[in-house]
Parts: structure tokens; sequence; C-alpha cells
């Protein structure tokens, strides 16, 4: 305690104050006259990270002393939030540094919201990631997280007259206080050129990859601290840099042009997030960062066994490499390029380690969204691994070929090259034949994978294939995001459910007793209030917190269909307006989510929920009873503010499309109950919760499958409610005039809707009556939402994690001891 406790860290308040008014000065180099608000969160992030470091020293030292078995998570994104009020939960100080920070006359929540949240990942995979590395960290597994440090993350939204518009996402710009540079384990990774055959000194053959270009990947490390427990894990994401040696070559040719060029051009690599997440076509520098992330941190790996002095032929018992969809799957090829061409080792260990090293998990059975390379583009960035591929390829048809005797559509169809037409790389396939698992993210969407998507994978190695429902961290998606209902909970039953959210089981007998009913109300009332206050400072407009609050939150995509929720609150309008005296339960449709910069399908529907919202806030006819919000920018600090004060939560997707979702599971998680589909893993829920407290409508996945295989006629499913709807929208109603502006949705929705947004309009409104009649039976509607809270255990990512440590790594937890 000695070396560790002092002046510097000690957890006192009155240390704690000293500490932050010294970085104010030494750090931020600011006295208080002159400090910004942003001056005093960057004061407030080093004083926090000061008090973590310890925690971080002993946890390698730990894993070092012992060799732990490791796990290394590779995703492409990491949509982290906001670091300091979790790591302030994390270390169990959040109360103690917001009294210290108020007795210096400060506003703790306006620090708190100073810091631009990381966000690099577009939705669902990455903030998956997220919760994934702080339950590992939670549960004492070693682990990292490999990833890149784009400099620019998902894009700011905003909008303007309607439209989305973006802007670029500087969150470097004033500096990052989390992470730490870490300059001595650069390494190179090199980019296109071609491949030759050369003997070495041993006369052996071998093949030598000329590379085009070299850059080079400096880790940035960030620590994540497990919950109140001595464990900081590192999350180690990739800065592409110039190589020096190229700068000097051409700068001293006198080529300075030609100097910066390379510089710029290697710093591209990890420049910016792609704001896609279904499809990228043919885009050279995507696979470029992908690779770039994956050989760095391969490379990476193993120096960690060099250090430790274990031979690479023990890499898949150090090691345990889970790939976050294809994004990283290039890893497959790249380990087996470093073993066998750079440590020489024979083909077939190297092969036996690769597979025994990796385990694949799928996101999305949408089939324009499996990756697949164009062979020209492929073999321009990778040469070597092309060839490898091929060598790859070649061994596993053999394979199949004695298998499956006679049967050449087999063959073409598993083959790791399409040939049907220009030839392309199938990332899936080459993340199936180099892993020794595969695993879904909900038992339907798992199902749905072996019957179709990888069908013939699973004809041909059923024991490779499982399901791991997906889970979200409860620390930041309530302890963080929700405290009054946080507390609330431990009162009544402890605070040990935030480590084992199983115990949430223990509020059960409290929906029968009615003092406890009022308060869960007033929580949500005082959350709805904060809410109503956010969205009056960003959006100017007054919703009214009596009324039910009706959220749909993410991306934006039409097997989402926010466009059903839409038409469906047009319909609510039409109504409104032919019976003005009809019997109503106010309602607040609050809508938020991105689209993709070039999917204009979504961006329509953005500006036609925009313009109904703008039409409906103006119309005194509705006025106290209908309000449409669209939320701009919805990111995790924003979803932070939402899932507390939801009451209805809007899991709406064509069934067999969602592979699972997890915003589903941090409203009801947070007292929400679902208006949800048979899809992903609203159907776990609806199986925990219990049917009667799950608003269910719509066709099964089954249904959907028949409905298209006998030809879908959306016309056939028109109502009289549908049609007004239609030709409400077409009039140029909700445009000031313009018949045209929504004439592509709605003859989309006319002539083809291929998410059946038709077919399930009846079924959707007619739930949402009694969506409303619930609403009215006061002490029903919250004995539903407290069972909902209650039997959300299962949503834990803790027990997602505990399953993959379990049946795909074998993992063991480590617990660290604070040195001193
Ligand atoms: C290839 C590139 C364009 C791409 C980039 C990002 C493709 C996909 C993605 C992201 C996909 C994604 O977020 N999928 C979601 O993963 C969640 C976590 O498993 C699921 O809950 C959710 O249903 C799924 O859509």
């Amino acid at each position: 305690t000695e070396l560790y406790d002092d002046e510097r860290t000690a957890l006192t308040k009155e240390a704690f104050k000293r500490a932050f008014l010294d970085n104010l000065l030494y750090v931020q180099g600011k006295f208080p006259a002159l400090a910004s608000q942003n001056d005093y969160y960057q004061a407030l992030a080093y004083a926090v990270r000061d008090r973590l470091l310890q925690r971080w020293i002993s946890t390698a030292a730990a894993y070092t002393k012992q060799g732990s078995r490791t796990v290394a998570y590779f995703s492409a994104e990491f949509l982290m939030g906001p670091h300091l009020g979790n790591n302030l939960i994390n270390l169990g100080i959040y109360e103690q540094v917001r009294e210290a920070i108020s007795e210096l006359g400060l506003d703790f929540d306006t620090l708190l919201r100073q810091e631009d949240e990381p966000g690099l990942g577009n939705g669902g995979l990455g903030r998956l990631a997220a919760c994934f590395i702080d339950s590992m960290a939670t549960l004492e597994i070693p682990s990292l997280g490999y990833g890149i440090r784009y400099e620019f993350g998902i894009f700011h939204q905003e909008i303007v007259d309607g439209w989305q518009t973006e802007r670029t996402d500087k969150w470097l710009r004033f500096g990052n206080p989390w992470e730490i540079l870490r300059p001595e384990w650069a390494v190179e990774v090199k980019l296109g050129g071609h491949t030759e055959q050369y003997r070495d000194e041993q006369e052996r053959l071998r093949i030598r990859w000329v590379p085009g270009k070299v850059v080079v990947g400096v880790p940035y490390d960030t620590p994540i601290l497990g919950f109140r427990n001595n464990t900081a894990n590192t999350l180690r994401l990739w800065k592409a840099e110039a190589p020096e040696s190229f700068d000097f070559s051409t700068f001293n040719r006198g080529d300075y042009g030609g100097a910066v060029r390379q510089k710029v051009w290697s710093e591209t690599l990890s420049k910016v997030l792609y704001p896609n997440d279904e499809q990228i076509q043919g885009k050279t520098l995507r696979l470029e960062q992908q690779y770039f992330f994956v050989s760095a941190s391969l490379q990476d790996m193993m120096r960690i066994m060099r250090v430790q002095k274990l031979p690479l032929e023990r890499f898949h018992e150090k090691f345990a490499v889970q790939l976050n969809d294809t994004h990283p799957a290039i890893a497959v090829a790249e380990l087996m390029r470093l073993l066998v061409d750079d440590h020489v080792m024979p083909w077939e260990q190297a092969w036996d380690i690769t597979c025994k090293t990796f385990a694949y998990t799928n996101h999305t059975l949408l089939p324009e969204a499996l990756e697949c390379w164009p062979l020209e583009l492929f073999k321009s960035v990778l040469p070597r691994h092309l060839d490898l591929i091929y060598e790859i390829n070649v061994r596993f048809l053999d394979e199949v070929r004695i298998r499956f005797y006679g049967d050449e559509a087999r063959l073409a169809r598993l083959s790791l090259i399409d040939e049907h037409g220009e030839r392309y790389v199938r990332m899936a396939h080459l993340a199936c034949v180099g892993s020794h698992t595969i695993n879904g993210v909900a038992e339907l969407h798992s199902e749905l994978l072996k019957q179709d998507v990888l069908r013939d994978f699973y004809e041909l190695w059923p024991h490779k294939f499982g399901n791991k429902t997906n889970g979200v961290t409860p620390r930041r998606w309530m302890a963080l995001s929700n405290p009054r209902l946080s507390d609330l909970i431990s009162e009544a039953i402890g605070d040990s459910w935030l480590k084992n959210l199983d115990e949430l089981q223990k509020l059960e007998p409290f929906a029968q007793d009615a003092a406890f009913r009022q308060r869960w109300r007033e929580i949500k009332l005082a959350n709805k209030v904060d809410f109503a206050a956010f969205v009056k400072e960003r959006n100017g407009i007054n919703i009214d917190p009596a009324s039910l609050f009706d959220v749909q939150v993410k991306r934006i995509h039409e097997y989402k269909r926010q466009h059903l929720n839409i038409l469906h609150v047009i319909a609510l309008y039409h109504r409104l307006r032919s019976d003005p005296n009809a019997d109503f339960q106010p309602r607040t449709f609050i809508f938020g989510g991105k689209a993709a910069p070039a999917y204009h399908m979504a961006k329509l529907i953005i500006k036609l929920i925009n313009s109904v919202a703008d039409v409906v806030d103006r119309d005194p006819a509705v006025k106290d009873r209908l309000k449409v919000v669209f939320l701009q920018n919805f990111n995790v600090s924003n979803g932070q503010r939402v899932y507390p004060a939801a009451e209805l939560s809007e899991q709406i997707s064509t069934a067999g499309k969602e592979a699972s979702g997890t915003g589903n599971m941090k409203f009801s998680m947070n007292g929400a109950l679902t208006i949800g589909t048979m899809d992903g893993a609203n159907i776990e829920i609806r199986q925990e919760v219990g049917a009667e407290n799950f608003f269910l409508f719509g066709l099964t996945a089954e249904q959907v499958a028949q409905t298209k295989g006998r030809g879908y006629r959306p016309l056939e499913h028109m109502t009289a409610e549908l049609q007004e709807v239609i030709s409400l929208i077409n009039s140029g109603f909700f445009s000031r005039g313009d018949v045209q502006m929504f004439r592509a949705l709605t003859d989309g929705l006319l002539w083809h809707d291929p998410y059946l947004v038709f077919a399930d309009f009846e079924s959707y409104s007619e739930c949402q009556l009694q969506v409303s009649q619930a609403y009215r039976d006061v002490d029903h509607w919250t004995r539903m939402s407290i069972l909902n809270s209650a039997r959300s255990g299962k949503f834990s990512s803790d027990r997602t994690i505990r399953e993959y440590c379990a049946d795909i790594w074998r993992a063991p937890s480590v617990p660290v001891r604070l040195l001193s």
C-alpha cells in the first residue's frame, strides 16, 4: 500500500479532491478561473485513471506470472460509449466522486457529459463486443480486445429539414485520457506486391511475399475494469502509421511530395469507420483495414508468447481467438502465413493449430450482408493469402469429395471461392473451415444458420455448430444509466444482482406489493420527466410525461421496419382526425437511429418520421394525445437516457431477419414491455418473462418463408385504413404538397414490400390496441413491468460469456491480487 495508496491515488474524498485540482494544473495547465468544463472533465478523468492503473499493473503481473490462457476477441468494431461513469461504477467510487465534485462547486453530470464517446462501431455487433469485454473483466477471464483505433468513429447525425446529414466524429479532438500509447510494441504490416520463390540457407524451396507497401501498427491500450474486483483487462486498438524508414528514403531522394503521400496513405488505414452495417462493395481500403488489425494482433500475440517463453506450437493453448463476424476472418489465412512462411512450420501442424485457435460468430442472416471479395481485388491487396486460401480450399474440397461422393454441386456451394460469374473469396466459408466452433447469437438465428445460410457446413460438420444467445452488461445498462431503479432494486434484494443477474428473480414477489409498485411507477415517471427535459432541450418540443412512451431506437433498416411503426402512427393520426372524440390513450412515439449514408430508402424513412412529427406537433386537433419525436444522433450516451424512460419497446423486425437484437434486452431489464415479432432474442425474452407479459404480433419466420414461397402480393393485404394511410402520404400531406417525395417508399411497399410490412400491418395495429388498453390498468401494467425486469436475468452478457468460456474457449478465470 505504501507504493500505491499514496497522495496521488488514495480513494478518500479529500485525497481525490486534491488529485483532481492537481491534475487541473499539472495535466491541463489551467487554474479554476480559466478552466472550461472540458478541462474539469479531463482533470477528473486523469484522477480516475491514476486510480485504476494499479489494477492494470497487478492484472498484467498476475497474467504474466501464471502464463494464463487468454481470450483474444477480434472485432472491427468496439462501440464502447463513455468510459468515465462506467469506470466509477466498476471501481465502486461513483457516489464518493460525485460528492467530491459537487463539494468543489461543480456539476458532476455536466462533467460526465463532456466526454466524447468512442463510437468505434455501427450498432449491435460493436456494442456486443463492448459488453463482452466488460463481462470478461468482471468474470476475471484473461482477455484482450483487438481492433482498430479509428480516428473518426461513426458519424454524428444531424437532422436538417427532416433529412439526415452526417458530420465527422472528431472524438479525439480534445485528447483521450483513457488510452496509453505503446510505441515499443509497434509492428509492421505488409500489403500488396507479389510473391516469389527462393531457396533459403538450407536450400529449402520457400515463398517470399514482396510487399508493395508497408505500414506500421501502433497499439493504443485502454484498461477495461471488472465490476468491483481487481481485474483490469486491455482493449488494444491499432493506429496505422508510416514506417519512418520509408519516409526517409523517399525524402532523401528529394521527393517531398512522395514522402508526404506515403505518410498520408499509411494513416488512411485507421482513419475512419465504414458507416455501413450491411454491405460494402469492393472497397479495397476496407479489406486493408481488416487485414491491418488482424495481422498486427496476431503478431502481437506471438510477441507475448516470446516474452513468456512459450513455443509457437502451443499457440492454440495460450490463445482462444473469437472472430466477431467475418470482418476479421482473414486471420485464418494470416495465422497460416505466419506459421508456415515466417516460422517454417509444416502445413499440417500449422493447420491443426489454426483450427484449434479460432471460433466464429455469425451475426446476420441477410444474404446480401455476407462478405465476399472480388478475386482480383483480393489478389492485389493480399497476393500471398490468396495462394494460401487456394491451398486451404484444395485440401478442404478433397475432404468433401470423399464425404459426399459424386456431389459436384455441393463442392461448388462449399468452395471458398464463388465461381458463378465474377469470382469471389467467400469470407464466411473461410471462417467456417478455419474454426472449431461456429455460433449464432439467438436460438432462432442459430437454427436458421443450420437450415439456411450455412446449411452445407452444418451437414458436413454438425458438431461445430452451437448457439450463444447475446446479452448486455447490467453495469452500464442498469447501474449507470438507471440509478433510481437500481437503488430501489438493491434496497429490496441487496446489490449482488449486479454480478449475478439471475437474482433479479427475487423481485417477483414485490410485484404483488402495492407500495413497491407505487415506487416503481414513481421512478419510471421521474425518468420520463428527465427524458422530456432532454427532448425539450434537443428538439424544442414538449412531450407529456403522463403519456405512454413508445420507443424504437436502433439502426434504420427496412428489415427492422421503422416504416411499419410510422405507418401505424399515421393510422392513429387519421383516426383522431376522423373522430376527434375517440377514446384514445395519449402516446409519445420516440424514434432514433442512424441510416447508412448511401442507404436512400432508410434516409427517406427518417424524413417521413420527421415529417409526421412536424405535422402532428403543429396540429392542435391531436395536441396532448399524439406526439412523435425523432431523437438525433442515437448513440450509447443517448441510449443511456432513453432506455430508463421507455415503457414500450418496439422490436418489430420481419421474423427471421434480426439475428438477435440487444436493445430489446436493455428495454426489458429497465421495465419496458415489448411489442414484438417472433424474431431473434424476442422469442427468448417472451419465453422468460411469460407470454402474458409480452405483446406478440405478426407472422412467424416459417410463415414468412411460406408467404414468400407462394409469391407474396402486398396488395392482397390492403385494408381500408392502410389505404387511407398510403393515400395521405401520396397526397403530399406530410410533404407540403410534394406528391413525389415519398413515392419510392410507398411504391416499394405497394409493389414489392420485401419485408412484409403490409402482411403484418393489421396484426400490429390490433396488438397496439391491446397495448393501449393494458396501459390503462395502471397496477396491471406495473406488475408486468416489474416481472419483465425480474425475469431478465438470462440477458446479462455475464451469462453469455460464461457459456463461451465453458463451451468454446475453455478459459478459466484468474483472480487478481492487488500488488502493494
Ligand atoms: C461488412 C460490413 C458492411 C458490416 C459492418 C457491420 C456488416 C455488418 C455489420 C454489423 C452487423 C450487426 O451489427 N449485426 C447485429 O449484431 C447484433 C449482435 O449480435 C445482433 O443483435 C443484431 O441482430 C445484428 O443485426
